[in-house]
């Protein structure tokens, strides 16, 4: 019997949500950032092609055991996994920052193998990304029917709770919850939960507090990478807001602090410089040796997982957990 698919064209919404990828949103956050005290910037920025690539190298990246524990906790779960979200009933997974879907593909196969019913909903703010996820899934997965969203999060998952009025199944998956600040994060899941409806699931990848050196050398890798995917912001700035940063004169310094268990990494200015940015019309003076806050990623204990899923109107269901990595899939459902 030959295999179908249904090819539904993509849904771009990708204009609809706040400008946040307007250059001249980026100018506004850029100068807001560099005008107050301490300075700073938001990591969302890093990811454009430049700083996308580098990211796959720090995923590849002896030191970033991030990427590597995850695949193992959903390679060694998949079929309790697979068995979770189905239910045998129809349902939606909704891949939320899908990008090459590498990690998503490991549950694809295996829902696949079960004969489960769902579709495949892949969200991510490249369409470039969404197209040849498209075209890899066509080859590889021919039977799996996907529905490839551009766009922000919560447009999306706007989208998908007035058009698509099956359970639903959310991916959240590389522990990108960690890149939020403490109400952020809140915010988000509480956001994510009002999209859903009871008895739908969340699966959200996290990675656990551990020993400090481990952490600290994963985002101070030896080769460089991590400096690089830093410094890239300072690049993006002058090419596309016609900054002129002398990137050799910042340097990357990462900094655990096991008490907060936050990684947080800064670009700290090697002396006493200006420098000028075209687009916001202004002159940023830094002293020597200060710093540019560029990122947050949180560790959490399992405690504190549960404790925020409640918040948010989570419930834990099942924690998927690998411990000698320090790393937890944890799927919860809503109510
Ligand atoms: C995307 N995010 C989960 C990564 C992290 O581990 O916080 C981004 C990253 N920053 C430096 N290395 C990796």
């Amino acid at each position: 019997m030959e295999l179908t698919r249904t090819v539904a064209p993509m849904i771009d919404l990708s204009r609809q949500e706040d400008g946040t990828n307007s250059t001249e949103t980026f100018a506004k956050v850029v100068a807001e950032g560099l005008s107050q005290e301490p300075k700073s910037l938001p990591s969302r920025y890093f990811y454009d092609a430049a700083g996308s690539k580098l990211f796959q190298d720090i995923m590849a990246l002896p030191e970033y055991y991030l990427t590597r524990c995850e695949f193992k906790v959903l390679t060694e779960n998949r079929q309790e996994m697979a068995k979770q979200f189905a239910e045998n009933s129809f349902f939606h997974l909704i891949d939320l920052g899908a990008g090459d879907a590498m990690k998503t593909k490991i549950l694809l196969r295996e829902l696949n193998e079960q004969k489960s019913a769902f579709d495949y909903v892949p969200v991510d703010i490249s369409g470039d990304a969404m197209r040849q996820l498209n075209d890899s899934l066509q080859q590889e997965m021919p039977s799996v029917d996907v529905q490839a969203v551009v766009g922000e999060y919560f447009p999306a998952l706007e989208w998908l709770q007035e058009n698509k009025s099956e359970r639903k199944v959310v991916l959240f998956l590389g522990s990108n919850i960690g890149n939020f600040k403490a109400d952020e994060s809140k915010h988000f899941l509480q956001r994510i939960c009002s999209n859903l409806s009871p008895g739908d699931k969340l699966l959200m990848g996290i990675d656990l507090r551990k020993d400090p050196d481990t952490i600290l050398s994963a985002y101070n890798d030896a080769s460089g990478v991590t400096a690089e995917f830093n410094l890239n912001l300072l690049r993006r700035i002058n090419s596309e807001l016609g900054g002129n940063f002398d990137i050799d004169q910042f340097r990357h310094y990462p900094i655990y602090n096991p008490h907060e268990g936050v990684m947080r990494s800064f670009l700290v200015s090697k002396k006493d410089q200006d420098v000028y940015i075209r687009d916001t019309g202004q002159t940023f003076h830094f002293d020597a040796w200060e710093a540019i806050h560029t990122e947050n990623s949180h560790k959490y204990s399992l405690q504190q997982v549960s404790e925020l899923g409640k918040a948010c109107g989570f419930s834990v269901e099942t924690v998927f957990q690998d411990d000698a990595c320090g790393f937890a899939d944890v799927l919860f459902t809503v109510g």
